[in-house]
Order: C-alpha cells, then structure tokens, then sequence
C-alpha cells in the first residue's frame, strides 16, 4: 500500500497522511547532505555553527566526520582552502548565513585564485522573503554575491537535489583547474523529509572527480625541441606542481635534463632546496640570463615579474628579455597571459611531466657546462654571504639570527609543516628556511593575504597529523590571533612564532604630529605568548637565539600548542619586505 507522506514543515518531522499502516522511514536533509559529504571520502568539515547549520555541525560530528568548529569563518575558510592543497580533496567551509558567509567569503576568493579545490557550504534565509528583499534574519542573495569570486556556485532547494548539489561541487572544485565553489543551501532544505530509500538513491559518489587530463603529443615534442636547443635553459616550479602530487617524476625530470630550477615559494621542497640543481640562491642571475623557461604549474604572474621588465633582463620595465617559455599547465587559458608561450603544453602535471619524461628518455644532453657553472658559481657566493650574515648574533635579535634557529630546527624536522605569513617576517623565511620535502611550506599565496596563519596551522595539524611550526610576523598574526584559543582546544601540535618588531614592517614610526601612534607600529614590547596561556597552551618569551632554540625545541617535544613570543630588533624590517617597488610613495621617494 502506497503511503503519502505530507512534505514537512521547517523542523517538524513529516506527518504520514495514512496513520493506520507503520510509517516509512525518511531522511532529511541534515542526513543527506552528510550522507553525501562521507560517500565522497570528506573527513573533516571547517567551520562556525549557528542559524540554519548548528544542528548540522552536531550531526556532522555525531556521523564520525571531524567537525573543527573556528572562532572566525575566515580562519575556517582557510583552513579548508588549505586542507584542499595538501589532500587533493576538496577543502569543505561551513558557514551560517549573510555575516557568517562573507566571513567565509574572503577564503573561497582566496582559494579560487590560488587554484586551491574548496567548497564554501553556507546556510542561506528563506528565498521567497530573501528575494522580494522583506527583511529576514540575515537576509542576503548570497548566491550572486559568491558567483564572481569562485569557480563555480550552486544553490540547492530540493532535498532530492542535495546530491547532485554536492557532486556537481566536488567536480567543480577538483577537475580542471581547482579552485573555490559555493554552495547555497537555504535553511528549509535541512529540514526537509523524503523517503529514506528514495533520498539516498539520489546520492552520488563521483567517479573520477579529477579526470587526468593527457597532453597533446605534438605539443610535447615541440616542448622538447625547444627545450632540446636550449644553452641556458631554467625550470620554475609553482605550487601548481606541488599540488600535482608527481614528486618522484618532477625530481626525475630534472634531474634526467639536468636543468637547473627554481621554486616559487609553496614548490619548495617538491626537491630539496639544497638539491644541486637549485638555482634559487642565484635567481636574480638566471632569470635574466635564462634561454628557455619551462614553467611547471607556475603563472607568469606578479610574483615571477609578469615573465618581463628588468628581472628577466629586459631594457625596460615591460620589456621583454628575449627567453622562450614552455608553460605547463591544466588550463589551456593560462598560456600568453604575459607574454608569448612559444609551447604550451596543456594538461595536468602528472600526465605532462610523464609525456616530456617519455621523450626524454635516457641520454639527454645536459645543459652547456658554463651555464650550470656560472649558476654554481653565483650561489657559492651568496650562499657564503648569507652564511655569515646568518652566523652574526646581533643584539636584540634581528630576523636572521631568529630564522637561522627555525632554518637549523626545520633541517633537523624535515616532516613538520612550515605556515609562514607576514611582510619581512615572510620574506626572510622563505629566503633562509630551506624545505626538505613537498608541501610543507605554506604561505600567503598570490594575493600575499595576511591572516591565513591560524587557519593553515590548524587544517596542517588535522590533515597531516605532523608537528606544524608558524612562523609569523606579528602584524600577521594579529589577523587570526583569537584562533590560539581553536588550536589549544583541539590540543594540536603546533608552535607558533611571532616575530615581533613592534609592527608592519617596523616598530618605529611616529605620527608626525605627535598625536596618535602612527598607523604601522603596535604597543612596545607586546607579549603575544601571554595570549596562548590564557587557554592552557604555552607561552615563551625569546630575546635570544638560544632561548628560542629551546623553546621551538621543547615544543616539538612535547607536541603541546606553544606560542613564542620573538623579540625581534624593531628598526630591521624594511618597507613591505621585498617588494618594497610595488607601493606608489616609496617608488617617489
Ligand atoms: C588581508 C591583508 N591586509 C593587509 C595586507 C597588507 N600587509 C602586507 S604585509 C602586512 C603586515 C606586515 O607586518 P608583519 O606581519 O608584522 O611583518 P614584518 O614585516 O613586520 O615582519 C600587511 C598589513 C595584506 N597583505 N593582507
Ligand atoms: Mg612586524
């Protein structure tokens, strides 16, 4: 006998209209959408409950998926934009409506722009008040507002829908090029009851969310012919090939041509910075002087001078410097975006690399002597001076005699995780830290997006499961500060070091009228490790290299969350770290 079961109101369970036979058994739309989520292998949700989804983060972790419940959406959002680096898997962000979505807003931007595969999951108001704009509790037409800044974005009205919502998110958000993808679901669809069998036949577990996609072979072969008549040729690799997860075949790649490399900052360690072959401690040398340029998974974007101007050894600041680019990368969009890609190769970097091995086969001519040479004989000298920069031991401590601590902690921990942030405090690192294994090292990306810090260690500790270090400027760290309480409560292994100059940059402006305290210094003498002991972790004072050895050390040793507070010389930052060129006033200056 047929039973006809009344769709139910919000949180009312559904009322059979027969009463006389035993009711069906439903599945609301809570179920389905976990249910779906665990289909697709997710394990972890980010996020920050309240109206509409606060039951659903109970549910979420009363089905066994970890639920990590931040003090700001923003921290959450990195944190699964992250996570999706690292796994492959997209990163899932639980927002509540309006304030609680463009909170988790800033993540998904982020995360699109940085190819990281993310899906933002925000409550919604109801849609019949939300669109005739009658004024509901956090009303906002959320949907429109995420389209511009993600890949991809779906709303989901139906509880029948929810897994075709979910797949068609997890698609989006992995294939091709990864990045953000939102996904509305008002707050009436969690209530909703459907046939339980029904509801779960119309769940979808993808199948190959992230198809490989095969290069051409013409596109190949003309790669390796250029790459084949190249006298000075470079490698570059992105965090593009990080993310690829072909450790073995890019190490191979380079190591078979004998091409020297370098890696943008979130590639470090795919080969170990140390790697004979590494050209980053001559990169003002080989950008300009390189022939041919094969990008593995790296845009010619800021970050590599737009692939012209001076850095790359052209006359003037747009022009070009005469190299041939090969660009490998999964969209077929990126090539000419700066300047001519003489071969694109288009694909994902796995497939792309195995090809160009493929061609290469055993033999390849190593590049001419005197470029490789030339590059050895460049690092040699830098390496040398950086040595006995790194070896002074200024008093207060400057960022080198600080780093070079991290620098010796992180050789002897080459599995722990490295989050960095900040403006000197980033530059520095990266420079004097050298990474030992793949995505360990994570940053502030494209955008160079300060507040990343908390989020990143917290998604690095529960991904991983491995000792996470953060160095952070204290600027930096004062974006997603609160977050130590997130990092305490989940009891994860983290050890965060603020290196603390007295602010942006410097601790030593003045407001020239002597009114107020100028717009880039903070309180003197700030004791940013106070700040974790209020929540049971650790805190340490470190005005020396020696006192901040002991303490990264013991907290590795222990595992508990630790925050170093590294009294850092407030007048040895510089104006915006490195790239001091790009503000229009020091430019006039
Ligand atoms: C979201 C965001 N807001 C502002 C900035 C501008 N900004 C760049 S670096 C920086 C902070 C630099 O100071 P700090 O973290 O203390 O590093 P330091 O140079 O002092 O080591 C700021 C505010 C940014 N990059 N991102
Ligand atoms: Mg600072």
């Amino acid at each position: 006998m047929a039973i006809v079961t009344e769709p139910a109101a919000a949180g009312a369970p559904a009322t059979p209209a027969v009463s006389h036979a035993a009711q069906p058994e439903t599945i609301d739309g809570f179920h389905l959408v976990i249910e779906a989520l665990k289909m697709n292998g997710i394990d972890t949700v980010f996020g920050l409950p309240g109206i509409p989804i606060t039951d659903l983060t109970r549910m979420i972790q009363g089905a066994g998926v970890r639920m990590i419940a931040f003090r700001h959406e923003q921290s959450a959002g990195y944190a699964a934009s992250i996570a999706g680096f690292l796994t492959g898997k997209p990163g899932i962000c639980l927002t509540v409506s309006a304030p609680g979505f463009l909170n988790g807003l800033t993540a998904l931007a982020h995360a699109t722009t940085n190819c990281f595969p993310m899906i933002l999951i925000s409550g919604s108001s109801e849609r019949e008040i939300v669109d005739l704009q009658q004024g509901d509790y956090e009303e906002m037409d959320q949907l429109a507002i995420a389209k511009p800044l993600c890949k991809a974005a779906f709303r989901v009205l139906n509880a029948e829908d929810i897994g075709v919502g979910i797949a068609r998110a997890i698609r989006a958000a992995v294939s091709g090029r990864p990045g953000g993808v939102y996904l509305d679901f008002p707050a009436k669809l969690f209530a909703q009851s459907i046939d339980a069998a029904h509801g779960r036949s119309t769940l979808i577990k993808v199948v190959d969310a992230a198809p490989r996609q095969i290069p051409a072979g013409e596109a190949v072969k003309r790669a390796l012919e250029l790459l084949r008549g190249a006298k000075k040729p470079l490698i570059v690799l992105g965090k593009g090939a990080a993310y690829a997860q072909c450790d073995a075949d890019i190490r191979a790649l380079v190591e078979k041509t004998g091409i020297p490399y370098l890696s943008m900052s979130m590639a470090k360690g795919i080969l170990p910075d140390t790697h004979e072959l590494a050209a980053g401690a001559a990169r003002s040398f080989v950008l300009p002087e390189a022939d041919v340029v094969m990008l593995v998974g790296a845009r010619l974007n800021w970050l590599l001078s737009h692939g012209k101007g001076k850095t790359w050894g052209g006359a003037g600041h747009k022009s070009w410097g005469g190299q041939k680019f090969i660009q490998i990368d999964i969209s077929p969009q990126e090539a000419d975006s700066n300047v001519r890609i003489d071969a694109p190769v288009v694909g994902d970097i796995g497939s792309c690399v195995s090809a160009l091995l493929a061609g290469i086969g055993n033999g390849w001519a190593k590049p001419p002597a005197g470029w490789t040479d030339a590059i050895n004989e460049r690092k040699a000298k830098n390496v040398a001076k950086m040595a006995e920069t790194l070896a002074k031991d200024p008093s207060p401590m400057n960022f080198h005699s600080a780093l070079n601590v991290v620098r010796d902690i992180v050789k002897a921990n080459p599995d722990a995780m490295l989050v960095n942030e900040g403006a000197n405090a980033l530059d520095f690192t990266r420079s004097i830290v050298d990474m030992y294994k793949p995505r360990k090292r994570i940053d502030v990306g494209t955008w160079g997006i300060m507040g990343i810090g908390m989020g990143y260690c917290v998604a690095a500790a529960v991904t991983t499961k491995q000792q996470v270090i953060a160095v952070e400027g204290d600027s930096a760290f004062g974006f997603s500060g609160m977050e130590v309480e997130t990092i305490c409560r989940y009891d994860l292994p983290v050890c965060i070091v603020v290196m603390n100059n007295n602010g942006v940059y410097k601790g030593t402006d003045v407001d020239p009228t002597g009114r107020d305290p100028a717009p880039t210094v903070f309180v003197k003498g700030a004791r940013y490790d106070r700040i974790i002991e209020a929540f049971g972790g650790v805190g340490v004072n470190a005005a020396t290299p020696a006192e901040l050895r002991r303490a990264i050390e013991e907290a590795i040793r222990s595992r508990k969350p630790t925050l170093i507070n590294a009294v850092i010389d407030e007048t040895a930052g510089t104006e915006s770290g490195r790239i001091t060129s790009l503000n229009p006033s020091a430019k006039k200056k």
